[in-house]
């Protein structure tokens, strides 16, 4: 049998490490059949509830599981790390402004790229899901050298099949039908879900789509605004749904995208498509033999040109607000 591979993955007694650690150990993620070993980071007060949520992973007797172990400190956490899932986050709490925001993620994400920069894997990939999540991910990428930085990426996965549903439902065919949809940006609310390059059985979906105010007025704003309708109706923040794009994520950049379709992640810019090298921001991206690539030559019109820079000025914006804190 193969070794396993190590999979760490933070604030694993939230509730998206809840919804997240059995699909893992079911053989989601890495797909292939591949074994799994677990290695869960907590703060301190939630070890213990992580601690139970290890003795359930035992009770599934999944047959890929090769161990779980819990730490509270990143360093023995990311140790041997193939896979790191970055979950646990400060949210926002009342009163609280962005710049305390940022500072509060900063004291988590910059030990935690020091702990991946120390003792991660050689092939370490690395998925930042809590939020900030582009600039928590450029946080921890600053902070670890020695790791090339094409291994850091965050989450827009969920945006994207959150777009991919809302277009199916609104063209009336299944998810499946509908291919290379693209987030671009910042995973906040000026992300650019962009239907202009999508198809639908090869036919292009703008054309089907036909007028241009339900992109601007209803699906772009539904999309962006999708985690606030979630809290309203369900009365929590999505977490199963949060859970499935980050497999989903990990499993297509180590296994590859499909041919003829592409897929959203935030990954460091090379400056295509005018995006300042080194953020990192959503772009349309192929996976192949462990790596993302930017989907190249794609045309960019007026309107989703002012949508994509609306988002990208958000993130330099945060980037300047993280290098004023001394973060970078
Ligand atoms: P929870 O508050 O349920 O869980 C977070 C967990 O992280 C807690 O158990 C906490 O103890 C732990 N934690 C805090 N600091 C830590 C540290 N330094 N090391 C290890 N663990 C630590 O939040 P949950 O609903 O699970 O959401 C987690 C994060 O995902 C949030 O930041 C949230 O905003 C973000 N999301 C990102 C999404 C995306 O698409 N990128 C969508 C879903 C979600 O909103």
């Amino acid at each position: 049998a193969q070794t396993p591979l190590t999979v760490t993955v933070t604030g694993a007694a939230g509730q998206i490490g809840y919804a997240l650690l059995f699909r893992i150990a079911s053989g989601q993620l890495l797909g292939g059949g591949r074994r799994v070993k677990l290695r869960l980071l907590e703060i301190p007060a939630a070890v213990r509830a992580a601690e139970g949520t290890a003795l359930e992973l035992d009770d599934c007797a999944f047959p890929l599981l090769a161990g779980v172990d819990v730490f509270d400190d990143p360093k023995q956490a990311f140790e041997g790390a193939n896979v790191a899932l970055l979950v646990g986050a400060r949210p926002r709490t009342k009163g609280m402004e962005r710049g305390d925001l940022l500072a509060a993620n900063g004291g988590i994400f910059k030990p935690q790229g020091e702990a991946i920069n120390a003792g991660a894997a050689p092939d370490i990939k690395v998925l930042v899901v809590g939020n900030p999540a582009n600039t928590n991910a450029l946080i921890a990428q600053a902070h670890a050298p020695d790791v090339p930085a094409d291994r850091f990426t965050a989450m827009t996965r969920l945006d994207h099949n959150r777009a991919i549903a809302q277009l199916a439902r609104k063209l009336q065919v299944t998810v499946g039908q509908v291919k290379k949809l693209t987030i671009w940006g910042n995973h906040s609310a000026t992300q650019y879900p962009d239907v202009f390059h999508a198809e639908v059985d090869g036919r292009p979906a703008a054309e089907l789509i036909g007028d241009r105010s339900w992109l601007a007025d209803e699906f772009i704003p539904r999309v962006a605004k999708r985690g606030a309708e979630i809290i309203e109706v369900r009365g929590a923040s999505s977490a199963a749904s949060a859970a499935s794009a980050a497999i989903d994520h990990v499993h297509d950049w180590i296994n590859g995208t499909p041919e003829g379709d592409w897929t959203s992640a935030a990954i460091v810019s090379d400056g295509s498509y005018g995006v300042p090298a080194g953020l990192i921001s959503s772009f349309p991206v192929v996976a192949r033999d462990g790596r993302f690539e930017i989907v190249q030559g794609l045309d960019v019109d007026e309107f989703s040109r002012q949508r994509i820079d609306a988002s990208v000025a958000e993130l330099q914006e945060e980037r300047t607000a993280v290098q004023g804190l001394g973060l970078l």
